[in-house]
């Protein structure tokens, strides 16, 4: 310990102690021949504490560094349907698929999209519809709603009578927890049992059936099948502010159809009704996307991310977050706004001996336009006291 207070200013002496230290680590883990290369030292053979891998996203390109402390990503454009409602007195919702078709025995159909809803103030805690379907029921002669709410950590499933209308008079679900940091998918499901007597609804969250409803009805029951939407009855929730972006929808069984809006066009969603500001707009939008895994093999570490520089072609409206996550922790947010750095440095976390960090990044961009850009970004963790390690990471992305 002696050696490490006469050390432990200027970046020589630092440099020393790294040697010190690491040379502890090095006979703990002497079998290792990984090269040691955080930034430009060359110590060998020595085991990194913490090591990156390759989450396997096929949202992003990693490329390692030779000791797995370095790490190149590129991140894969996607497009998505940006709905926001940036304002209190106003609202939105959309209409999405419209089959109007008879769903006969024997038949289903389903409907699913993914959302992330990035930003969320729901004052009075009533929700958003996010996904809905509406069918009529010859048997009751009624219509009926079919729907999930979100209400930010959990959504429920709900079905109802549309008269009112209220959407959980005949059940609901119990609420289930979903993580706000990432993209979920919705789903509901109808089908008509061969003999046609058994209605049966589904309701999914990344595919997990979170509730379920039958009605018995006879072969002879009409019922058909009306339409979905996002954000039906925000006519009530004019307080509500959000930024919802929905992708990948698909319409499965006696009526198909898909969208994922890389084409730049949304051929599904209609603007229902709106005021105020509010809208739809195709955006870039990577969504929360998990770019890389920290593996620490060896200590207890205070973590962090921090971005260095941002160079390239830059669109209007570049947003980028960077955090980290270990287990239900998260760091807070290092930020890039329209292009400029505005947070570098994420939160720290302590990561402990034997654990995985999750590294996450969230892109946001203007659409249309061409552009490229290169964010440099530097992993660091604190050893002891008085020295942090950095390793550097690229990222990359660009549409066009
Ligand atoms: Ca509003
Ligand atoms: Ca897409
Ligand atoms: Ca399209």
């Amino acid at each position: 310990m002696k050696i490490h207070e006469n050390y432990h200013s200027g970046k020589h002496k630092i440099f020393i102690t790294v040697v010190l230290i690491l040379s502890i680590w090095h006979l703990k883990a002497f079998s290792s021949t990984y090269v040691y290369n955080p930034l430009n030292s060359t110590l060998n053979p020595v085991q990194p504490p913490i090591i990156f891998l390759n989450p396997n996203n096929p949202s992003a390109t990693v490329n390692l560094g030779e000791a797995y402390t370095s790490a190149n990503i590129t991140i894969i454009g996607n497009l998505a349907l940006n709905v926001y409602d940036g304002d209190t007195n106003g609202y939105i919702y959309l209409e999405g698929p419209a089959p109007y078709i008879n769903l006969n025995s024997g038949g289903y159909y389903s409907v699913s999209w993914n959302i992330h809803i990035a930003s969320f103030e729901d004052p009075m805690g009533n929700g958003i519809m996010i996904i809905d379907l509406r069918f009529y029921n010859g048997y009751t002669d009624e219509f009926y709603l079919a729907s999930i709410t979100y209400y930010g950590n959990y959504v429920k499933a709900s079905l109802g009578l549309l008269y009112g209308p209220d959407p959980a008079s005949e059940g609901q679900s119990p609420p289930h927890m979903i993580n706000p940091n990432q993209k979920h998918e919705f789903k509901i499901k109808m089908e008509r049992s061969i003999d046609g007597c058994i209605l049966t609804l589904k309701w999914f969250v990344d595919q997990v059936n979170i509730y379920s409803y039958q009605y018995s009805i006879t072969q002879a029951t009409q019922v058909i099948i009306c339409e979905s939407y996002f954000g039906w009855l925000n006519q009530d929730k004019p307080e509500l502010k959000f930024e919802a972006y929905l992708d990948d929808v698909h319409v499965e069984g006696i009526y198909g159809v898909s969208e994922d809006f890389e084409d730049g066009v949304d051929d599904i969603f209609v603007i229902g009704e709106s005021t105020g500001y509010t809208g739809k707009r195709i955006s870039y939008y990577t969504y929360p996307q998990k770019f890389l895994v920290a593996l620490n093999n060896y200590g207890v570490y205070n973590v962090s991310l921090e971005f260095k520089s941002i160079n390239g072609i830059m669109p209007l409206g570049f947003n980028v977050s960077i955090w980290i996550n270990f287990n239900e922790q998260y760091t807070k947010s290092a930020k890039v706004v329209n292009g400029l750095i505005t947070e570098a440095q994420t939160s720290k976390i302590l990561s402990q001996q034997n654990s995985i960090l999750n590294l996450y990044v969230n892109i946001t961009a203007t659409y249309p336009a061409n552009w490229n850009v290169t964010l440099k970004i530097l992993f660091k963790y604190e050893v002891e006291d008085y020295i942090t390690v950095k390793y550097p990471l690229k990222v990359e992305a660009g549409y066009g």
